[in-house]
């Protein structure tokens, strides 16, 4: 008897190490270098299985059929800006955090803790924070005066724009183009954005989320709206070709965020794994090499001045004076995905 025992509790033991040797990260495209999962499992032997989205809508989409399929979550860790952790922590999909597990977490600046989409940070932790401007191809468009959303529309660039396809981003473009704000609920006002953005469409070569700077740089179009991360990041290719633009209107800003799905099968290696992120010299490792902001007051202090002052990087005080964040906007969100597919599909 005692040795049927020690034998399950061997096979028990075995079974708990060998679930802890997995992670499963669900991420945004480009937006975690190689090198950093690659240290996490040299130092842990915790096995990264990697995949990534580029919507959050996509990311949601996934984790909800997993979720009522009755399984486990299939993911350990998502990453949901800031108006998708309120909607999927209110709808329960999300893991409490156990923040006796995690360290570092006083090096965060408190102005991205303690939100309302999160409060107490309980389900979620600031991964990294950006901005969504205008990119421009400076080979293609030398010396134009760009500085503004509005310039988008202009005749003269024609089957040359880039808008990312990315649902609260193309609307929150077309609720600004009519003067409203990027989480409007009013539905005839959401139809104005929609006439806006339907206005745009012969200028609009193509949508993408992927990896939107490499459309930009291999001149399949001239101009767009982007992420700030993108434009650093062609920059650290090749310094000169793209140029990223505040436009005079604000850009819009959004806040991205480590979470643990309800069901994860690894819930300890997730934590182990956000615990790593926390690292300041690891969360400075990210924005070097990513150039979206980090959260962690301490990695900005390692950062190299010349990314720390990047404006592309982290806005200055005058550009942070005019940002729309945006915000989880409940029920009109399915108004926004009714004219979103109206759009892509004329
Ligand atoms: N390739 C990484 C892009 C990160 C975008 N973050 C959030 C966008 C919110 N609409």
């Amino acid at each position: 008897m005692k040795r049927i025992l020690a034998l399950t509790g061997l096979l028990f033991a075995f079974g708990a190490a060998a679930e802890d040797q997995t992670l499963n990260v669900y991420n945004w495209s480009e937006y975690m270098p190689d090198a950093v999962l690659e240290q996490f499992t040299a130092e842990t032997g915790i096995e990264v299985n990697y995949s990534t989205y580029d919507s959050n809508e996509v990311m949601y989409a996934k984790l909800k059929t997993l979720q009522g399929a009755g399984g486990d979550a299939g993911y350990d860790i998502v990453v949901p800006s800031n108006y998708y952790i309120s909607k999927m922590r209110s709808e329960g999909l999300l893991l409490e955090l156990d923040h006796a597990k995690l360290s570092g977490l006083e090096n965060l600046d408190p102005k991205l803790m303690d939100r309302g989409f999160d409060p107490g940070n309980r389900y979620s932790l600031p991964y990294l924070w950006g901005t969504t401007g205008l990119g421009v191809n400076r080979m293609l468009l030398p010396g134009q005066g760009i500085g503004a959303w509005a310039d988008l529309w202009n005749p003269a660039f024609g089957n040359s724009v880039l808008l990312l396809d990315d649902m609260r981003e193309v609307m929150g473009l077309g609720l600004i183009a009519a003067g409203y704000s990027v989480n409007e609920t009013d539905p005839q006002r959401i139809r104005e954005a929609y006439h806006k953005l339907k206005a745009l469409m012969p200028n609009v070569r193509l949508f993408d989320a992927e990896s939107p700077k490499v459309k930009l740089l291999e001149g399949e179009v001239r101009l767009g709206m982007i992420w700030n991360g993108e434009v650093y990041m062609a920059n650290q290719e090749e310094a000169g070709i793209l140029e990223y633009i505040y436009p005079k209107e604000g850009v819009m800003l959004w806040i991205d965020n480590l979470a643990i799905p309800k069901g994860a099968p690894h819930a300890d290696a997730a934590h182990r794994f956000i615990d790593f992120l926390l690292r300041p010299e690891i969360a400075k490792q990210i924005t070097e090499e990513i150039g979206y902001a980090s959260p962690n007051l301490k990695a900005i202090e390692l950062l190299p001045l010349e990314v720390r002052n990047n404006p592309t990087v982290y806005p200055g005080e005058a550009q942070m004076q005019q940002v729309h964040l945006q915000e989880d906007i409940g029920e009109a969100l399915q108004i926004y995905e009714r004219y979103w597919q109206q759009l892509k599909v004329n």
